[in-house]
């Protein structure tokens, strides 16, 4: 396609000096002739037009096909630490590291640059680096490594990761009125074999990965069954309210932008839900999949159940990255292993008052707390979302149960202070 519109532009270039060289020398020609040859000068302006209107068309083409460069810019040597870069990069890419990992490049030409480009940029980041595919996680190792096994609780070198949808939950508690809990979701992240992850695919390489999804998800039956909204057409006004009612990623995240996990956008990227959006599936964000089951409520049970099936029938249409050390490979490497985030919104206007009390009963329990809007987000209006904060070296049904276990002693405790707080 672009030899045939590099030839076209070629062609119409020459036709195009031919006839005005043509034009000079008939000057002192007859009257008929010029006019044959005012009429090539117009062909050939009109082909050097259309040819350049193609070339710039092969060059947007090019850019498009060849986006594969430095998300964070160019290379520009050891990051320059400010006060408040206080992430796990900053912490573990030492000179050392830099000088030892600075020129390598993983077999789809992923750069150290691109690895470190958010957490340089955004120095509030907890974390800071992202992979551009499997490779990143052994070629940058030195810096991953470490990464890893402070974020997932101790997970080495040796590690070996599991998965279990199947076993039982004991959590009887449901909360069906919300009282504490006011809804409950758990979502996998999953990315597709045979391909870079999205700070490391190229356009055409992001809209093969929606289109085999987009072909595996329409073939989901039951209340499983749904249909695929593309965010390209989708308007502002439904893209805002899918997001404000928690079920669409948000736009023009700094994180990931810095990342390069925003290029195109919206390109490639959509969402897929159900009727009544308890089954949900976000397209080419952070990781290529983000499968979720969500519901009003604390039927953590109903959830879990839910999301195993999703998988299960999902993984039988369409073979996801995965290695036995580090389980379903994702963009982050907080979410490496089960690459599984389950988490309630849940009222604790008590508790989240005596904010040491309940950052230690979160830690105690390996759980993270957000605001409800998302990561990087908080309010004070008493609602958290509280998640499990592991994901490698576990299996899923412990960590809903860690996550269950949890918010059952937070809301012990929240009743215990609001008791307290009458008296
Ligand atoms: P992720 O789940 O991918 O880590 P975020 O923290 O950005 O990403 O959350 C994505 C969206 O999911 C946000 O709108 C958030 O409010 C919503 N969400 C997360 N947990 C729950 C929950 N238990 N109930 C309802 N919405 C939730
Ligand atoms: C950061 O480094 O803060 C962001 N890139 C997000 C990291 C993943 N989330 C997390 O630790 N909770």
């Amino acid at each position: 396609m672009k030899r045939t519109v590099f030839r076209f532009a070629r062609g119409a270039r020459r036709f195009a000096t031919a006839a005005k060289q043509d034009a000079k020398v008939e000057s002192a020609a007859d009257a008929a002739s010029a006019a044959k040859k005012a009429k090539y000068r117009r062909w050939g302006k009109s082909a050097a037009f259309w040819g350049l209107g193609a070339l710039v068309a092969w060059d947007i083409n090019l850019v498009l096909a060849d986006d594969k460069k430095p998300a964070g810019g160019k290379a520009d040597g050891y990051p320059k630490w400010t006060d408040k870069h206080k992430s796990l990069l900053r912490k573990y890419l030492t000179p050392e590291v830099y000088e030892k990992l600075k020129d390598k490049k993983t077999k789809y030409g992923f750069t150290l640059q691109q690895v470190i480009a958010s957490g340089v940029a955004n120095p509030d980041s907890n974390i800071g680096v992202y992979a551009g595919d499997e490779d990143s996680y052994t070629v940058f190792g030195d810096l991953f490594d470490p990464i890893i096994k402070e974020y997932h609780d101790g997970f080495g070198k040796d590690g070996k990761h599991k998965t279990d949808f199947k076993t039982a939950l004991k959590a009887p508690e449901k909360d069906e009125k919300s009282e504490f809990i006011v809804s409950t979701r758990i979502r996998v992240g999953r990315n597709l074999a045979g391909y870079p992850l999205g700070a490391g695919v190229n356009h055409k390489e992001l809209m093969e990965i929606e289109k085999k999804i987009v072909e595996g998800l329409n073939g989901l039956e039951g209340d499983l069954a749904g249909k695929y909204y593309p965010l390209k057409g989708m308007s502002k006004e439904d893209a805002t309210q899918l997001t404000k009612d928690h079920f669409l990623f948000k736009e023009g995240d700094r994180f990931l932008e810095a990342a390069g996990l925003n290029r195109a956008w919206p390109d490639g990227r959509g969402i897929y839900h159900n009727k009544d959006k308890t089954f949900l599936v976000w397209v080419n964000e952070e990781d290529q999949l983000r499968i979720i089951s969500m519901q009003n409520g604390g039927d953590v049970n109903q959830v879990f159940q839910r999301l195993g099936r999703a998988v299960d029938q999902l993984q039988k249409k369409i073979k996801f990255s995965y290695n036995d050390h580090l389980g379903y490979i994702s963009s982050c490497p907080t979410n490496l292993g089960t690459a599984m985030r389950a988490s309630v919104h849940v009222k604790l206007p008590h508790l989240s008052k005596d904010k040491k009390t309940f950052q230690a009963l979160a830690d105690k329990h390996h759980l993270q707390i957000r605001g409800i809007h998302g990561e990087h987000t908080e309010d004070d209006s008493g609602v958290y979302d509280v998640s499990n904060s592991r994901r490698l070296g576990f299996t899923e049904a412990e960590l809903v149960q860690g996550m269950y276990n949890g918010i059952q002693e937070m809301i012990a405790k929240e009743k215990e202070l609001k008791a307290k707080a009458k008296h």
